[in-house]
């Protein structure tokens, strides 16, 4: 990696599978038990919001029992080591990064471990359930807090910071996506675009795979380690 000084690293469901965390496409994977249109929309919250929370309850509490993987702790230090820039954007809404220790790092689809206000608008750590309908720590507010999540059909957070590293980027790492799911499947093109290599590490050929100037297939905890040693 001699020649590269920034790097931007995507991740998705598969870099928290092997710490027990459900995928969505995979065979058992979230969208198998649940119909993302009854879950993951905002017409889905305001159509049955206690499905929505309940499914949001039971994945909060989930993840709260988890531990980060190899794979996790292999990009914590690379961000600790790594001289250049260097960006974690994930697509995850658990807090397994961070666990690990990574600290350069972007949540583009939300936090599990947030609570957003539809009525002040402020997001407060959130560890217990919603489905009781609590009211915000910030306004006091009743029945306005849903996921501080990024559902189809909304914005996801801090695109303008992620495009900027992107096309800064010398290298382009994307690990544990299935790349079905826009804006993140389109990064790898931006990056191509912007000059960078890009690099797919994923358990099969991904959407988007042959947009990779190299890909590599396995298991995250095995595939990471080896990428960042
Ligand atoms: C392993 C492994 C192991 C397993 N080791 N690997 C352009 C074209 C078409 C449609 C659109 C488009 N632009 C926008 C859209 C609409 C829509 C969209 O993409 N629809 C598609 C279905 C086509 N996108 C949106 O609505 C987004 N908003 C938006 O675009 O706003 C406008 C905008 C445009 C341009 C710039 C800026 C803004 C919002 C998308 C929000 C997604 N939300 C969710 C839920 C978040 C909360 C929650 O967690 O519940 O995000 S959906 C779900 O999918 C979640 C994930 O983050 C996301 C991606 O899933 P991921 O991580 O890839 O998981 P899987 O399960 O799909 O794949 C896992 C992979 O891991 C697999 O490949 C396995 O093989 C692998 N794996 N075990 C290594 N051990």
């Amino acid at each position: 990696m001699s020649n590269i000084r920034n790097i931007v690293v995507l991740t998705g469901a598969g870099v928290s599978a092997e710490s027990g965390i459900d995928t969505f496409r995979d065979a058992g994977g979230l969208w198998e038990q649940h119909r993302v249109e009854d879950v993951a929309t905002p017409e889905a919250f305001a159509r049955d919001p206690e499905l929505v929370l309940r499914f949001y309850d039971m994945r909060r509490e989930a993840i709260q029992t988890k531990a980060p993987n190899a794979a996790h702790a292999a990009l914590a230090r690379l961000d600790a080591e790594w001289p250049g820039e260097l960006l974690i954007v994930t697509q995850n809404i658990d807090d397994l990064h961070e666990r690990a220790g990574a600290k350069r790092l972007i949540h583009m689809h939300g936090e599990h471990l947030n609570a957003w206000c539809t009525g002040c608008d402020v997001r407060s750590r959130w560890t217990g359930p919603l489905i009781d309908r609590p009211a915000c720590p910030a306004c006091g507010a009743a029945g306005l807090l849903r996921p501080d999540v990024v559902w189809f059909g909304e914005m996801p957070y801090r695109m303008e910071d992620i495009y900027r590293a992107i096309n800064r980027a010398d290298l382009f790492v994307s690990i544990g996506t299935s790349g079905a799911v826009y804006p993140a499947a389109g990064f790898v093109r931006e990056a191509r675009a912007a000059g960078a290599m890009t690099l797919e590490l994923n358990m099969e050929p991904s959407q988007g795979s042959h947009w990779f100037t190299e890909a590599r297939h396995g298991p995250a905890t095995q595939l990471v380690p080896e990428w960042v040693e």
